[in-house]
């Protein structure tokens, strides 16, 4: 495990925490870059600490009594400690963001647009874009199901991409940042970007965001430089 401080970014906003939020995290996860992006945006002070998830760092008894999932992300906010990606940004919305309802709306039918890509995310994202790009990333046997479940996704998102600046409606939500990470990285993954420019609009649409940090990149799939 390492721990680094990485400086606050963005906006100020109040309340803010009185020691830095704890992200316990592996770098090349999506579900912790949502978090990362998240915290980031809101400008708020937090520390990763690197979980090695090839020795097993996220089964350990330690993290175990953290998340008895034995899954990144979590994160300690004080006494507070809290794992699952869409549920900390839930979270930190309602705790810190200056305009939380800004991120998650609580009007009814406003708050189901966001919990519909929040479903996605933990859903059809995470079972085509995520499983795709972990066969490369750790030489797993090759998962065709999972690059056509993507190509599916993204033909859904893309349409609706092309009415709609972003995910849940004309402003950025927690939709967009659950969402954005995976569908970034989906190349990685041996799923391509280019027959979705609505799609590769709305991802320079968050990159765009203040406060944006992006996800590591790594040479595998199609991000592999050529041979
Ligand atoms: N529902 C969880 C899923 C998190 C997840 O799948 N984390 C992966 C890394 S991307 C993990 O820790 N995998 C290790 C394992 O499941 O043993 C969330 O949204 O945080």
């Amino acid at each position: 495990m390492t721990s680094t401080t990485l400086p606050a970014t963005a906006h100020s906003p109040t309340p803010s925490p009185a020691r830095p939020i704890r992200l316990y995290r592996a770098a090349i996860s999506g579900h912790c870059h949502r978090v990362e992006l998240f915290l980031s945006m809101l400008g708020l002070p937090f520390e990763v600490v690197d979980i090695d998830l090839v020795s097993k760092g996220h089964k350990t008894p330690d993290f175990l009594a953290m998340n008895p999932f034995g899954q990144v992300p979590v994160i300690t906010d004080g006494e507070v400690t809290l794992a699952d990606s869409n549920a900390i940004l839930v979270y930190l919305a309602g705790r810190y963001a200056p305009d939380p309802e800004a991120w998650l709306p609580r009007e009814a039918l406003a708050a189901a647009a966001v919990q519909r890509w929040l479903s996605v995310a933990a859903g059809p994202l995470a079972f085509g874009p995520s499983v795709a790009r972990v066969v490369e990333l750790f030489r797993r046997p090759a998962n065709p199901e999972a690059i056509e479940r993507s190509h599916a996704l993204f033909a859904v998102m893309e349409q609706h991409l092309a009415s709609s600046a972003f995910l849940a409606g004309s402003t950025p939500t927690l939709a967009d940042i659950a969402n954005y990470s995976y569908v970034a990285r989906a190349p990685e993954g041996r799923v391509s970007l280019e027959p979705y420019p609505h799609l590769r609009a709305w991802l320079a649409r968050v990159e765009a965001l203040p406060g944006f940090v992006p996800m590591v990149q790594s040479p595998v799939g199609l991000s592999a430089p050529a041979s």
